[in-house]
């Protein structure tokens, strides 16, 4: 039985079968780009623990930090002894965050927890309750935060009821609505909130500028900042989530950037912090302040540990410039994903930003379907993923129908490491679309 075998027998005995695991080899220790197993695999890491480890795994400021840090103190309880971490936090959010307006931030522990913030903030600031979400967006999975994520299975299957006030729009999603544009796509949207919300009662529209887990969808131009100026024109905060989006991923410190749209409020989380749980809200600072002192917190929310981890984190971003090199990913994996698009019929399109990109698989051939566009084609998808995961290439499916293939390698890896993955991907397409 090798070493991963036994883990997996006492993980089996142990572990709630509702916690799942996508590999079943147990991890020992990783270094930039690559983790190596219990067994001594070592592993070409194209996921980053779902968009975290964007500086890398053992990333040498974010170990020291962490290991100062420890020695001095780990917890307080921010509500109570404050300490400098948490500012500092707070403060390279605020100077990051799109736009130039003063802002103010507040830190929790997860992306899920700074969604719902962002929710009760824009709540009490404006004093409406409804919030309009989209078609394949995934914001968590706490309670309110399932009533914000679109996908049922495996998400929110009886574990309803679900919070109320949520409305969901269609999104724009070019493969699959026929290509409108990103001012028609809005305008569906838009004209749908009003007729059946009301423009008067949204408190704010919650959106990924690019979409995660619900397939790595990018709107058409136009449609982000279509949404921004109606809410800006109606009253209600624009709410981007940029927890998978964010710190340098898509090759701007965030994605709204790109767009050149500037948000009320943004939640961050994932690669803040090097892999240590932190997130963070941030927005307006007449909105953040709108709210009473001790209306938000919790007990272990801007953690000192995970505060020093992002102070480093973010200093690492800067040296390094993380953003040139998610545009550097980019220009290297782009022109090598469309190749075997035109290769491999499968592959019904190649998306993303930065080094948030990915291939949708179809079913070849045909272009209609109930899911709008050429069907979706899981099998070949999960197929793909454990060819990749059989040859040492850790990557990640996606989407409402599964048939997305995600790729979100670490921010730092190498050439020659990039490389050797795009390689392992192009076998596996190839022995999959055979
Ligand atoms: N908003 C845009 O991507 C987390 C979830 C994986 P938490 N995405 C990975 C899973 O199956 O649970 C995510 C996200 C966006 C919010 C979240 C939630 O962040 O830190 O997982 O709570």
């Amino acid at each position: 039985m090798t070493a991963s075998e036994e883990l997996h027998r006492r993980r089996t005995a142990a572990v709630s079968r509702g916690v799942s695991s996508m590999l079943s080899s147990y991890m020992s220790h990783g270094n930039g780009a690559t983790v190596t197993d219990v067994d001594g695999q070592e592993w070409i890491d194209f996921g980053s623990g779902i968009a975290v480890t964007s500086v890398g795994h053992a990333s040498p400021r974010v170990i020291e930090a962490v290991q100062t840090q420890v020695e001095l103190f780990t917890h307080t309880c921010f509500m109570v002894a404050p300490y400098e971490g948490y500012v500092a936090v707070c403060e390279a959010l605020n100077e990051l965050t799109p736009g130039h307006h003063e802002k103010k931030s507040a830190l929790f522990n997860s992306g899920a927890e700074a969604v719902e913030n962002a929710v009760k903030i824009a709540r009490h600031a404006t004093g409406r309750s409804a919030i309009v979400v989209f078609d394949h967006a995934y914001h968590g999975r706490t309670n309110l935060t399932m009533a914000l994520t679109a996908k049922n299975m495996p998400y929110k299957h009886r574990f309803g009821p679900f919070a109320g006030e949520i409305s969901r729009a269609p999104m724009s999603y070019p493969l699959r609505d026929g290509g409108l544009t990103g001012a028609a796509a809005a305008a569906r949207a838009l004209d749908l909130v009003e007729k059946q919300v009301g423009a008067e009662n949204v408190a704010a529209v919650l959106i990924e500028p690019i979409q995660g887990e619900g397939g790595f969808v990018v709107p058409a131009p136009g449609f982000l900042p279509a949404l921004s100026a109606w809410a800006t024109a109606h009253g209600a905060l624009f709410i981007a989530d940029e927890i998978q989006t964010g710190f340098c991923r898509t090759g701007d410190w965030f994605a709204c950037e790109h767009e050149a749209v500037v948000p009320d409020l943004v939640t961050t989380a994932k690669g803040i912090a090097g892999g240590l749980p932190l997130a963070g809200v941030t927005g307006r600072a007449d909105v953040m302040d709108a709210i009473h002192p001790s209306g938000l917190g919790g007990t272990y929310g801007g953690n000192p540990v995970a505060c020093a981890a992002a102070v480093a984190t973010i200093a690492t971003m800067r040296q390094l410039h993380l953003f040139a090199a998610a545009r550097h990913l980019e220009s290297v994996l782009l022109p090598r994903l469309e190749e075997l698009a035109a290769k491999h019929a499968i592959v019904g399109e190649v998306r993303g930003r930065g080094a948030m990109l990915a291939i949708e698989l179809v079913e070849p051939g045909v272009t209609t379907s109930a899911a709008g566009g050429p069907p979706p084609n899981p099998a070949a998808t999960q197929a793909l993923a454990r060819e990749c995961h059989a040859a040492g290439l850790l990557v990640l499916t996606c989407g409402t129908y599964g048939n997305v293939l995600r790729l979100l390698p670490p921010l730092v890896i190498d050439d020659e490491t990039l490389q050797r993955g795009l390689d392992i991907f192009a076998d596996a397409l190839a022995s999959v679309s055979n």
